[in-house]
């Protein structure tokens, strides 16, 4: 991705997840938002971007954040909201291991209490090592936890996988939790 796109990748993540509000657009339960009025209000907020800007971004992103509708005229984030949505997630059988990427600083309390959502709507899980560490490392010194998944979803805890391959659950008890 180009830095052009990782900005407005950035923006958009900003505003499909987090803060509608702050260029005047509202997402309906599902997420959406029609792209012309996305448009106009991302000008109208002095972010300017073009439809041809806006299809790159979609398609060429690294971890696939933004889909379109069918039909091209809505759009919404995959996943990582912070605001009220609906996404409508089919529960899925989830592979044996997954990773959970964190600052080593959380250890004490993650001990504790599991992996807990904070103010997103899931616990966010990747099937690969690579990925936790990054994430990790957005907090602090990463620590990675590798999570029983394929243990936990028999013992009767859902699992969701969104449309860009992020895994998400609601709370990680701590008996499913190594540190890796
Ligand atoms: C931690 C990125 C203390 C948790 C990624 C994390 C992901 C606890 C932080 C997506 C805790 C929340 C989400 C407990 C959890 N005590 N700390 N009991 N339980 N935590 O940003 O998973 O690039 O909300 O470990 O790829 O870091 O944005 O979640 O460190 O998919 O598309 O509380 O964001 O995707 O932080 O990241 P976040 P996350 P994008």
């Amino acid at each position: 991705m180009s830095s052009r796109t990782v900005k407005i990748s950035k923006f958009l993540s900003l505003v499909l997840r987090h803060e509608p509000g702050r260029i005047g657009i509202q997402l309906d339960s599902a997420g959406w938002v029609d792209v012309d009025e996305l448009l106009r209000a991302c000008t109208a907020h002095q972010f300017p971007f073009s439809r041809d800007e806006l299809n790159q971004v979609v398609a060429t992103n690294d971890k696939k954040r933004f889909a379109f509708s069918e039909d091209g005229k809505r759009i919404r984030a995959n996943q990582g909201h912070s605001v009220e949505v609906e996404l409508q997630y089919e529960p899925s059988v989830p592979p044996e291991i997954l990773y959970h990427g964190t600052a080593d600083r959380f250890l004490a309390s993650i001990q504790q209490d599991g992996l807990i959502k904070g103010n997103r709507h899931h616990v966010h899980l990747s099937t690969e090592l690579s990925t936790a560490i990054s994430v990790g490392q957005r907090h602090g010194r990463p620590l990675v936890f590798r999570v029983l998944a394929g243990q936990m979803h028999r013992s009767g805890h859902q699992f969701f996988v969104s449309a860009n391959g992020v895994w998400l659950a609601d709370h990680i008890p701590a008996n499913f939790l190594q540190i890796h």
